[in-house]
């Protein structure tokens, strides 16, 4: 059986709540886009796996709550994270 990735990269986006943090991720992943706002609680993640010069990366993209009232939460993933990606609106 063919291995499903060879590198595993975490991604965490960061950003005020309503600057577009989950439609992005779900364009991403998805390839769909629901213009509604329905604000993100705690953390999700999605993934997606993307062949680049022959190696298979494995995406795990964290969506944070932008809510302030979620920070304590929201904090605890930063460490897990190779890198970070801030959105503003
Ligand atoms: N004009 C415009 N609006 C966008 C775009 N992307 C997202 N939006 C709108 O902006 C809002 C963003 O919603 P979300 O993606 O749920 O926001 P979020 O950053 O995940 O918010 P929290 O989960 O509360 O932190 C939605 O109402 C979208 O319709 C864009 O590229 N252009
Ligand atoms: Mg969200």
């Amino acid at each position: 059986m063919a291995k499903e990735y060879d590198v595993l990269f975490r991604l965490l986006l960061l950003g005020d709540s309503g600057v577009g943090k989950t439609c992005m991720l779900r364009r991403f992943t998805e390839g769909e886009f629901d213009p509604l706002h329905i604000s993100t609680i705690g953390v999700d993640f999605k993934m997606k796996t993307i062949e680049i010069d022959g190696t298979k990366v494995r995406v795990q993209i964290w969506d944070t709550a932008g809510q302030e009232r979620y920070q304590t939460i929201t904090k605890q993933y930063y460490r897990r994270a190779q890198a970070a990606e801030l959105i503003l609106k």
